[in-house]
């Protein structure tokens, strides 16, 4: 396996390996911001904790942030969890062993609105453009970021970086219908560039993830090459009935797959979930159910917010014992198995 930055650190490579075999085995239970917050508590830096595991004894074996606000060099990122609380619990988590992935919710650079404003920016951020210095600032702050994850022995922590994702949705400013495929891979090009050479950040695994589509042309529509990705992700979530959604993820994970083989490169559903989680059996009838022999590295959940938007049960809820049965699943690896 190759990476697409030439100089990253040999800690990449080791990571996209570790990613890949992961696969022998099975797959990664992931969590987004599972270490900074749950139903109930905050991170008060005393005690670890994490919503997964005060309902199944462990941690999941991939952990989730997020550095949205980190371009205007904010205490805190968009959802409250301040950075350098951040760092510390992106240090524990690689000191146990987890792997670590990271998105940006960034903000819209042209009219400094967030991610979902969609006013059109994209075309205004390269060179020669209006945007350009600020695009370049932003970036330079992320990179700055990036470079300050070190582990205890001051070493870069290798990371599964996941910039402007869900690109094919409406949503966000670097979306399909406020960017044209051509401009969001220049856009992709350019952030890869400046990050990888420009600042030289070296701990970077690049995930290109597309939320749902329905065939693997529409996969690949903004889709910058094998020299700008090291990874493939995917992100689904539960809207309508359980048949609809199972069926539609394993159409989607055959269409990952099969672009994943072709390219040889491991990929991930990289967000998944059913908003509150009210089905008992989510996990081993829905989920796991389809993962199950899918090849994906991992399945990340998203964050456990409050009691109307989380994604991972906490204690006594509704899926709470379907979770427990579904952890203990030999080919589901938390944060423990991968000591096995
Ligand atoms: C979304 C929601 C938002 C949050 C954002 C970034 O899916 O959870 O509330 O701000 O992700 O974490």
């Amino acid at each position: 396996m190759s990476l697409a930055n030439k100089s990253a650190l040999p800690k990449v490579i080791e990571l996209k390996n570790k990613i890949a075999n992961i696969t022998k085995k099975g797959y990664a239970f992931g969590h987004q911001d599972t270490t900074s917050y749950g139903i109930g508590w905050r991170n008060d830096a005393i005690n670890y904790q994490s919503d997964v595991y005060a309902v199944t004894g462990d941690f999941p074996l991939v952990f989730g942030f997020d550095i949205g606000q980190i371009e205007h060099g904010s205490p805190q990122n968009l959802d409250g969890v301040p950075f350098d609380e951040m760092k510390m619990l992106i240090q524990k988590a690689h000191l146990d062993g987890g792997i670590i992935t990271i998105s940006w919710h960034a903000d819209n650079p042209v009219s400094q609105g967030d991610s979902w404003d969609t006013t059109p920016a994209v075309k205004h951020i390269f060179k020669k453009g209006n945007y350009h210095d600020i695009f370049k600032n932003w970036l330079r702050k992320v990179a700055d970021f990036l470079l300050s994850l070190k582990d205890d022995k001051g070493e870069l922590i290798p990371i599964a970086f996941r910039p402007f994702h869900e690109m094919n949705g409406f949503w966000f400013w670097w979306g399909n219908p406020n960017c044209s495929p051509a401009e969001y891979i220049a856009l992709w090009k350019y952030t890869f560039h400046l990050l990888s050479d420009e600042f030289k950040v070296s701990n970077l695994l690049f995930i290109y993830s597309p939320n749902m589509i329905g065939n693997t042309k529409e996969y690949l529509l903004n889709y910058p090459g094998d020299e700008y990705v090291d990874m493939l992700g995917l992100d689904m979530y539960q809207h309508g009935s359980i048949k609809k959604f199972k069926s539609a993820l394993k159409t989607n994970i055959d269409i990952l797959k099969e672009v994943g083989i072709g390219k040889n490169m491991p990929y991930a559903l990289t967000e998944v979930g059913l908003e509150k989680v009210e089905v008992a059996n989510w996990w081993t009838e829905v989920l796991d159910e389809v993962l199950v022999k899918s090849g994906v590295s991992w399945a990340l959940l998203w964050r456990n917010h409050t009691t109307g938007h989380f994604y991972v049960p906490y204690p006594n809820q509704k899926s709470a014992a379907d979770f427990i049965t579904f952890k203990n699943k030999s080919h589901v690896l938390f944060l423990k198995d991968i000591k096995l």
